[in-house]
């Protein structure tokens, strides 16, 4: 009987071994922000794309519809997963320091993805991104160019409150807008990276202000409903109309700037899976990361603008486009 059970048990932890050996796939829990934007469509697709099981990875991707709670449950579940890596992309920066920790606690190597958070930088791994002040800084140069001195009055439809991008582009926009005096922010309001947000936000900025010569857009989702809610004004844009400044710079967004309705239109680049993966890749390697890998992005303006600032659009540059 004894040798029997011993069999059995030599069996299990076989079968065991082997389910694992065979299977050598490394599992990576994507605890997503949502779907709220096209931005956000293409970030995910790109995860899709890139951790195949050809290429060696399981991926569990998490969709928490822009909810900063559901977030963190998700982390701690995949913590319990046993997942070999966690990769977050923080709908907001504030609150990650107890479950950061956790997932450290547990051994599991951590890569906060395309957005940023507050807690120190010990908590994780490593991060991947876009540096959003710099984008806010790109915008306001090419504000600053166009209007050669001109006075302004500008509205902003910010992203979602609490975001390291909505953060970084009112950032660096405001750096700039704190160099002209001429210029007048009269009002900054979340549009929360929804094309319903962004068209509600400017049907109440049309009635509050119309007198603005400039809307400020956190990203392209907000820009489309912030025409739509001119286009049923009956209130102009494009160049020597009102300006409208985007960010994303997704297609649709781009295909807008070069037929002349953005004016500007910074990227911020989604396609990042493959970054993510080389750092996965090097870490199972045993070398060295650094603490932060930067995904570069450039800034676009229509036709007919000159700028020194951003890249003027051309059916070309829209062809050659990745997302
Ligand atoms: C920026 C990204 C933002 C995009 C929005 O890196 O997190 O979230 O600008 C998206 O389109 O919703």
């Amino acid at each position: 009987m004894k040798k029997l059970l011993a069999l059995v048990i030599a069996l299990v932890m076989v079968l065991a071994a082997t389910s694992a050996f065979a299977d050598g796939l490394l599992k990576i829990g994507y605890v997503q922000v949502g779907h709220e934007s096209d931005w956000r469509m293409a970030n995910t697709q790109n995860y899709y794309d890139v951790f195949t099981e050809d290429a060696g990875f399981e991926l569990e991707l998490i969709d928490c519809d822009n909810d900063h709670a559901l977030q963190l449950a998700k982390v701690r579940e995949f913590v319990q997963k046993d997942f070999d890596y966690i990769v977050i992309d923080p709908i907001q920066t504030a609150g990650w320091d107890d479950v950061l920790k956790e997932v450290q606690d547990a051994g599991i190597p951590c890569i906060i993805a395309d957005r940023s958070v507050d807690a120190s930088p010990d908590l994780y791994t490593t991060a991947v991104g876009t540096d959003m002040t710099a984008e806010g800084v790109t915008a306001g140069k090419w504000l600053e160019e166009y209007l050669a001195g001109k006075a302004a009055k500008i509205l902003v439809i910010e992203g979602s409150t609490g975001s390291s991008a909505a953060i970084g582009r009112a950032e660096g926009f405001n750096q700039v807008a704190a160099e002209h005096p001429e210029w007048e922010i009269l009002a900054s309001q979340d549009g929360d990276f929804t094309q319903n947000g962004g068209q509600a936000v400017m049907e109440d900025f049309i009635k509050r202000f119309p007198e603005f010569d400039v809307v400020v857009c956190h990203n392209d989702n907000e820009a489309y409903g912030a025409m739509d809610a001119m286009d049923a004004a009956g209130i102009k844009y494009g160049v020597g109309e009102k300006i409208i400044i985007s960010f994303d710079a997704t297609k649709e967004g781009l295909t807008r700037t070069l037929n002349g309705q953005i004016l500007c239109n910074v990227e911020c680049n989604p396609i990042q899976a493959v970054i993510v993966m080389n750092v996965i890749n090097k870490l199972q390697a045993g070398e060295e990361v650094e603490k932060f890998t930067l995904v570069p992005d450039e800034g676009f303006c229509a036709p007919g603008i000159e700028s020194s600032i951003v890249t003027v659009m051309t059916d070309e540059v829209l062809a050659a486009r990745k997302y």
